[in-house]
């Protein structure tokens, strides 16, 4: 009979499985960051953006991959931003971040935006000069409001400390990063949101299992068995942090039938504030939120946890011609006043 592996709780992951080595350092940056934020009385969002790597070789040649750009947490990174969040935005290396996702390398290379302007030559005024010394550089005009607005934001954001980086190769590296920032961020209690957007592999390979060089070719096919990467929500709702965070989980179904009972599923599961589904094919349109319904009026009232609570089911939908619309500005302006509800809630007032 095969033997059916144990599943990996979440200690059992963390106990088994090495810390990424820069996880120290990210962690006293974070630290730090948070600190400077309580002091200014900031609410802050953790942004998880972008997919993770599950790698299949220590000496990692091949490795599966999880769908998405990053153009949702990236997107929405900005927008609370704007809603005056500070935002630690931790995301898959390389995927789409906030602002300079406007000038994507694929979509909208910056270079072709920009435009050369030559002095004339002294010797030979009818030759252009083409030295960098007489040349200048200079943004097409029909680009410069749009660029001169996302510099705007982007200075500014700069200049008032309230956007820190991080980034994740590997789901193993998502995990720890996950776990550590979450338990720092804590100190903030309600004042704290986890908008929890990056697609997250269920499945991996444990160090103990992979192979340490390239695997080979020339044995037939691979067979690979893969582990499920432990649920870690339920872990980071009672105990990362303590009870008080605004937590917000994505969804992501291919069969639209699916999208609301696997929300509500979650939700059920794991106990925490909301659960964004959307569809593959319409994700940039269409979103449905669905929360514990009581949670919705006053999250001062009685909120007791039934098994079968009623749930709210909320849909968000956006003209999918209209281009200078982004979903993301309201599912944000929707969890901001969601998260005004939860921090009014608190039992003591939080500073
Ligand atoms: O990054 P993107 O905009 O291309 O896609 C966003 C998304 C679909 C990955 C995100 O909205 C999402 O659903 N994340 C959770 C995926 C999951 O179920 O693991």
């Amino acid at each position: 009979m095969p033997q059916s592996t144990p599943l990996f709780s979440a200690e059992s992951y963390f106990s088994t499985q090495l810390p990424p080595s820069s996880l120290e350092h990210d962690i006293a940056g974070v630290k730090e960051f948070v600190r400077r934020q309580k002091e200014e009385r900031r609410t802050v969002v953790l942004v998880t953006s972008g997919g993770t790597t599950v790698p299949l070789e220590l000496n990692v040649v091949r490795f599966l991959d999880n769908f998405s750009a990053g153009t949702r947490g990236a997107t929405s990174a900005e927008y609370f931003l704007k809603a005056g969040y500070a935002v630690i935005f931790m995301h898959r290396q390389f995927s789409l971040q906030p602002f300079s996702r406007h000038y994507s390398h694929s979509t909208n290379p910056f270079l072709d935006f920009l435009e050369i302007e030559r002095g004339t030559d002294q010797l030979s005024p009818v030759a252009s000069d083409s030295s960098p010394e007489s040349s200048q550089i200079c943004v097409t005009p029909s680009k410069r409001k749009h660029l001169l607005e996302i510099l705007t934001a982007y200075k500014a954001v700069y200049a008032a400390g309230t956007l820190h980086t991080l980034t994740f190769v590997t789901v193993n590296d998502y995990l720890w990063l996950l776990r550590a920032v979450s338990q720092e961020l804590s100190v903030l209690r309600r004042k704290a949101m986890y908008y929890l957007a990056a697609a997250v592999s269920d499945f991996f390979l444990p160090r103990q299992k992979m192979s340490e060089h390239k695997i080979q070719s020339g044995k037939g096919s691979l067979h690979i068995e893969m582990d499920q990467v432990p649920k870690i929500l339920k872990p980071m709702v009672d105990d990362w942090t303590g009870k008080d965070g605004f937590i917000v989980s994505f969804k992501l179904e291919t069969d639209p039938a699916l999208l609301v009972p696997k929300a509500q599923t979650s939700l059920q599961r794991y106990g925490h504030q909301v659960v964004i589904g959307n569809d593959l094919n319409r994700r940039k349109f269409e979103v449905v939120f669905i929360s514990r319904k009581e949670a919705l009026t006053s999250a001062s009232e009685g909120t007791s946890f039934e098994s079968t609570p009623p749930y709210a089911e909320f849909w968000l939908k956006i003209d999918p011609h209209d281009p200078s619309k982004e979903i993301e500005e309201d599912i944000v302006a929707e969890l901001v006043k969601r998260h005004e509800v939860w921090i009014a809630g608190a039992e003591a007032p939080i500073n």
